[in-house]
């Protein structure tokens, strides 16, 4: 079952619920915040101070960077680009069977998108609620110059706590440690017992996160770049819209395009980010 729904203060959203899982998706910024499979509890993170409030991102779930990650080289513009605060659209809803449900919601240039990136564009990210959560993010070239996107699906995963989280399948990858500038080679399994923000770069293969209560997969297609975050205890008192422990029971595992990994979409031409969590 497909619904929209609103809240008392008219932020609206999509809700989504079949007999293999259950997924919410704000049309502000095609912000997955909720992804449950039946009997489990949410694989997705989501502040409990979070706001739902338009032109502010939602803390939490999966928000959409692009088209830059990180900063962009006008610093006066939002981090993460400007897309996980815009409107999108539901172009289409539908269900294959009971246990599969998908939306793609859409953004395409405006007024507003061309006084801060001068291309024309449009946007579509297809979710698949499953026992398999797949997000697509298609970026198409409308404009008769090519041009240059980084991108993120900027995944928030659930965790029992951090100090049970090891992430494996990055062993010996370079990566960007983004709290000193400096290249660094992963040496094993990834755990946290600190801040950690790193964007890991020639990632070739299915990464998985294993927590006391659960293991999960991520599997990614054209993206060779994966951000791994956790703000841990000093960061995350400066965050908007984070409790002080929230760095206790959150992960982040970004399927990117990120840095190195940036992608040139030429005219009339696409790129798609996928990540299938599983
Ligand atoms: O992806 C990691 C990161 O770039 C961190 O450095 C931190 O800034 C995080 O994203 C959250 O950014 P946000 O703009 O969502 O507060």
């Amino acid at each position: 079952m497909i619904t929209h729904k609103k809240l008392p203060n008219g932020f609206v959203y999509i809700e989504i619920k079949n007999s293999a899982a259950e997924a919410k998706i704000a049309l502000q910024g095609a912000h997955l915040f909720h992804y449950a499979r039946v009997g489990e509890e949410p694989i997705l993170w989501l502040s409990e101070v979070s706001d739902f409030e338009t032109g502010k991102a939602i803390r939490g779930g999966v928000p959409i960077c692009w088209p830059w990650f990180g900063f962009s080289e006008d610093k006066a513009l939002p981090q993460h680009g400007f897309a996980r605060t815009a409107m999108w659209d539901c172009v289409s809803c539908s269900e294959a069977d009971e246990k599969s449900s998908s939306v793609i919601l859409r953004l395409t240039h405006s007024q507003e998108s061309l006084k801060m990136w001068p291309y024309l564009f449009e946007l579509d990210l297809h979710v698949t609620i499953s026992d398999k959560l797949t997000m697509e993010l298609k970026t198409t070239n409308l404009d008769c110059n090519p041009f240059s996107i980084t991108q993120a699906l900027h995944t928030y995963f659930s965790l029992s706590h951090i100090s049970d989280a090891v992430i494996k399948g990055l062993d010996k990858k370079p990566y960007l440690d983004a709290l000193t500038w400096k290249d660094e080679v992963q040496e094993g399994d990834i755990t946290f017992n600190q801040e950690v923000d790193r964007v890991y770069q020639e990632v070739d293969r299915e990464i998985t996160l294993y927590d006391k209560n659960r293991t999960l997969h991520v599997r990614n297609e054209n993206s060779s770049s994966v951000v791994v975050w956790n703000p841990w205890i000093e960061k995350t008192s400066r965050m908007s819209a984070m409790n002080k422990d929230a760095y206790e029971h959150m992960l982040c595992i970004e399927s990117a395009n990120a840095f190195d990994d940036a992608r040139v979409v030429k005219p009339q031409k696409s790129h798609t980010l996928k990540t299938v969590i599983f």
